[in-house]
């Protein structure tokens, strides 16, 4: 199957099956062999965490930083691959136990911007401008410990002093509701993309959907990656899947919510996302259950299903969706429909 979507994952969308009740079952997978496999299994491009990249990016000097990076990049290229984004980890860190950007600590509040650039300049030295911001504990899991208006307002500060520093970077906002805090600031695109607007420079901020993290809102992935779609703010995807409102499964695209799927290929395919050059990311996991030798199929399943669903949604027949919508006959449209995906 040929297309010319361009697909990516990151490191830890391999990793040895730790969950918050276990320990790993499955062998480290070295970061070469990471890549070496990427290409393999018909990706093109890695996505990185800052210390992915540049482990603890904070500690090292600006000559050190760009050493460590110009060595990942070298290997990526070796592979013909490329650096999707980079996004900085502030929820492991010791000082960000509290959220990093909406802390109510200045120290680390400080200490988050800081370490902020310092991811820009990695995204630098790999050669992407894109930069992720997945708000991982920016967020209370108590109401009253933190102020939200002052929260939201310490956000927009954020974002304005990484635009400030580098005015070439674009800035991509991963919303998700909750977990691991209660509540999330920016938990739908809808928030996120109204934050972009407020920025100093709303043509540099966008968002990257994924797809468990819509269904978490309660919402219908598709129906998000439309709005971002409709403003020209979808700068990036991870798809994968999630089995109703529960924790956040990251499950092989397609495998739990077949039609839900096949909506977010359809409207990245009527929104021309592949001609925007931008990635189809994945934010998978394998399962636990996984021994280690098939512990890829979560990726090459998802990729393998996203190309069908591509040609699924490019041979469904027009004429009768046309007369369908004409006639306003949805439940005709239904059952073309799902009698398509199931090949009938
Ligand atoms: C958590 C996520 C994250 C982000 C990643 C890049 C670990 O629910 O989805 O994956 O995608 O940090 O922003
Ligand atoms: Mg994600």
């Amino acid at each position: 199957m040929k297309s010319e979507y361009k697909f990516s994952f990151g490191p830890w969308n391999i990793h040895s099956g730790a969950d918050p009740f276990g320990p790993a079952v499955r062998k480290e997978v070295p970061f070469a062999r990471k890549v070496k496999l990427c290409r393999e299994l018909g990706f093109h491009a890695m996505q990185f965490h800052d210390d992915d990249a540049v482990p603890q990016p904070e500690n090292k000097t600006p000559a050190q930083l760009q050493r460590a990076a110009a060595k990942i990049r070298r290997i990526l290229e070796g592979e013909g691959l490329a650096a999707e984004f980079v996004a900085p980890r502030l929820w492991e860190h010791p000082l960000g136990i509290d959220g990093a950007y909406t802390s109510n600590d200045p120290k680390t509040r400080r200490w988050a911007n800081e370490r902020s650039l310092r991811a820009i300049d990695i995204a630098r030295a790999l050669g992407t401008k894109l930069i992720v911001l997945w708000l991982a504990r920016e967020g209370t899991y108590l109401r009253e410990s933190k102020n939200g208006i002052e929260s939201y307002q310490r956000l927009l500060e954020s974002i304005n002093h990484m635009l400030r520093y580098d005015p070439e970077i674009e800035i991509a906002v991963e919303p998700k509701p909750n977990e691991p805090t209660d509540h999330a600031y920016l938990p739908t695109i809808g928030h996120a993309l109204a934050m972009a607007s407020q920025t100093s420079d709303p043509s540099r901020v966008g968002g990257l959907i994924e797809t468990a993290h819509a269904m978490l809102a309660g919402l219908d992935p598709s129906d998000e990656m439309a709005f971002a779609l409709s403003m020209g703010k979808l700068w990036g995807v991870h798809l994968n899947d999630q089995n109703g409102l529960k924790f956040d499964e990251d499950k092989a695209f397609g495998m739990a919510n077949l039609r839900g799927a096949y909506n977010q290929v359809r409207i990245l395919e009527l929104g021309g996302y592949a001609a925007t050059g931008r990635y189809v990311g994945l934010d998978v996991k394998a399962l636990r259950t996984q021994k280690d030798k098939e512990a890829l199929r979560h990726l090459s399943n998802s990729r393998r299903i996203f190309l069908a669903l591509v040609e699924k949604v490019r041979t469904f027949d027009r004429k009768i969706e046309a007369q369908c919508v004409a006639r306003r006959d949805y439940e005709a449209l239904d059952l073309a429909v799902t009698e398509h995906l199931m090949g009938l």
